[in-house]
């Protein structure tokens, strides 16, 4: 620990929030975790527990305030996303915020026009994904059209169960979510309509019953993706991109391969956390770095907007059934 150590505040103490909380205390450099804010005062107690220098706040909007926070991370439920990420674009402090950067996209959009006001990039929305050395190398292989143009992503992501409460909508909003943001990047293209395919005629009112999702993009290429959070055996995230002259796969679970009494097998994943573990290590790593300089180094506030304005069509193309076109707003000179 140095004294050019960001300080860093977490603000939500849940599971993502008491995970960054320890990722930042134990395995990153060049910060250090000065307070947790949570409205729960034993789940703030809880996520400071064994870092003696720092402390629990109830009061989230304190932990930004801080005169002794530089940075903060906004891992709380994201309808109490948008006052938090106001605050901090006001008082000029760098942000890392898990998604979605708001729950819709007119509150995006006020994000972003208030960062943009301030002419400096400061808002980074946690899309993990974008440093997944496996989608990392997927997306260097279609950059470099290695095979040839990209035609086509089928994607699938599977939980092995939905949490209580998690609604049909929410298979949009919280986890195809990722689909429409690492499409975004991976393709370095925007997404111009998404369609959803469900079983019967009405539309399903059961997140365990798997959909499927037809996402076009601007430079012409079709993404579908496979949404089961109910699939009983354990996490699993992949994209297969087919290109002109072969197809690249990411996610296939090629860790370690046992054989043992007679059987040959390998791992899979339990949920995100683990899956994702090394991707969420060097987002926050550079992020680190990226916001002791003032700044940010991952998914953009307007990218955030991106994935808001793609959910909210997504939704409704679950509802209707119908092709829902994704409109966007004018991109401001800040995100050219
Ligand atoms: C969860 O909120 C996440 O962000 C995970 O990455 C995703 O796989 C899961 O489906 C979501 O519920």
């Amino acid at each position: 620990m140095t004294d050019q150590d960001l300080r860093v505040g977490v603000i939500g103490a849940g599971m993502m929030g008491s995970d960054h909380a320890a990722r930042i205390h134990e395995r990153l450099s060049g910060a250090r975790l000065v307070a947790v804010g949570d409205p729960d005062a034993e789940r703030a107690d809880r996520a400071v527990r064994g870092v003696p220098e720092a402390r629990a706040e109830t009061d989230p909007l304190a932990v930004i305030t801080a005169s002794d926070v530089d940075a903060v991370v906004i891992a709380s439920p994201g309808p109490a996303h948008e006052p938090l990420l106001l605050a901090a674009v006001e008082r000029g402090i760098p942000v890392l915020c898990e998604k979605p950067l708001t729950p819709d996209p007119e509150s995006a959009l006020r994000v972003v026009r208030a960062e943009a006001a301030g002419g400096r990039k400061l808002v980074q929305v946690g899309f993990m994904r974008r440093f997944d050395p496996e989608y990392l190398r997927l997306k260097e292989l279609l950059d470099a059209e290695e095979f040839g143009r990209t035609l086509l992503l089928h994607c699938a992501h599977r939980n092995p169960s939905a949490p209580p409460g998690f609604t049909t909508d929410m298979l949009i909003t919280d986890s195809v979510v990722h689909e429409f943001d690492t499409t975004r990047w991976l393709l370095g293209r925007d997404l111009t309509a998404v369609s959803v395919r469900q079983q019967g005629t009405a539309p399903s009112t059961d997140a365990g019953v798997p959909q499927l999702v037809t996402i076009e993009t601007g430079g012409g290429v079709l993404v579908d993706v496979e949404i089961f959070v109910n699939c009983g055996f354990g996490y699993q995230v992949r994209c297969e991109a087919v290109c002109e002259q072969g197809t690249a796969l990411v996610g296939g679970d090629t860790g370690m391969r046992t054989h043992h009494a007679g059987r040959w097998g390998g791992g899979v994943t339990s949920d995100f956390r683990p899956r994702f573990r090394q991707a969420f290590d060097a987002e926050f790593q550079r992020w680190v770095r990226a916001a002791r300089a003032g700044g940010i180094d991952g998914a953009s506030a307007w990218d955030g907007y991106a994935a808001a304005a793609a959910c909210e069509a997504g939704v409704t193309a679950q509802r209707t059934g119908q092709r829902i076109e994704i409109v966007l707003a004018e991109r401001p000179e800040l995100y050219a």
